[in-house]
């Protein structure tokens, strides 16, 4: 059986191919890439839940298989939750990590530690063709590095360091940021919807 992993972004693929072995679905993962027809979604929910169920939905509606999809970004307290739902877009040009971390942390500025708390939201839906729906949500919570630190991960993994940790996200191994992460919790959350709902 099928299941379409509703993303392009290649740091999520990676990340969700290994959360997702872990949890031994015995599902054929089927990467969007594999059908380039299908146009991009619009993101045009205002939630985390919103836009995953959108991009879950998009996919499970055109290939007919069910369809998992993953709304993520970085919450930043001093900005009011800020970039959110717009973390892939901050610079304004979609999906450039560098440009996108180098705007916020010109924004913060020299803000002192105790005020750079943030966290990353992981929203993951699973949708069916026949439009059952499902969005179940993941959090790590941390604070923000003055400068980047780190080569692993994507988007802001090298400024934010999780609670309890003396490093950034890109600083930790592909296995330990899975375990403690936003879409970790949020997929692993999601596997026992799945086995129930497609097998
Ligand atoms: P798809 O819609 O195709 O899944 P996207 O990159 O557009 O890809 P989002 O709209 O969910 O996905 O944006 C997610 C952004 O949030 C991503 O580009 C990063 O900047 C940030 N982000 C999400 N998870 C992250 C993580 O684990 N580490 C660092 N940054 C993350």
């Amino acid at each position: 059986k099928r299941l379409i992993l509703a993303t392009r972004n290649a740091g999520k693929i990676t990340e969700l191919h290994a959360i997702l072995a872990d949890a031994g679905l015995g599902l054929d993962l089927v990467g969007a890439d594999a059908y380039p027809d299908i146009p991009d979604v619009k993101e045009t929910g205002v939630t985390f839940a919103e836009n995953a169920l959108l991009k879950a939905h998009a996919l499970a509606r055109a290939t007919g298989h069910p369809a998992i999809a993953d709304d993520s970004g970085l919450c930043v307290d001093v900005l009011g939750g800020a970039p959110g739902i717009f973390s892939a877009r901050w610079s304004g040009t979609h999906g450039d990590d560098k440009a996108n971390l180098d705007l916020l942390l010109a924004q913060l500025g020299d803000i002192a530690d105790a005020h750079r708390g943030a966290y990353f939201a992981c929203a993951a839906a699973l949708a069916l063709p026949d439009g059952t729906e499902r969005v179940v949500e993941g959090r790590l919570n941390g604070t923000l590095r003055h400068t980047p630190s780190g080569t692993g991960g994507f988007g802001y993994d090298p400024i934010l360091q999780p609670e309890g940790e003396t490093r950034t996200c890109a600083e930790l191994t592909p296995a330990e940021k899975n375990a403690i992460s936003h879409r970790g919790k949020a997929f692993r959350a999601l596997v026992p919807v799945v086995r129930e709902l497609v097998g």
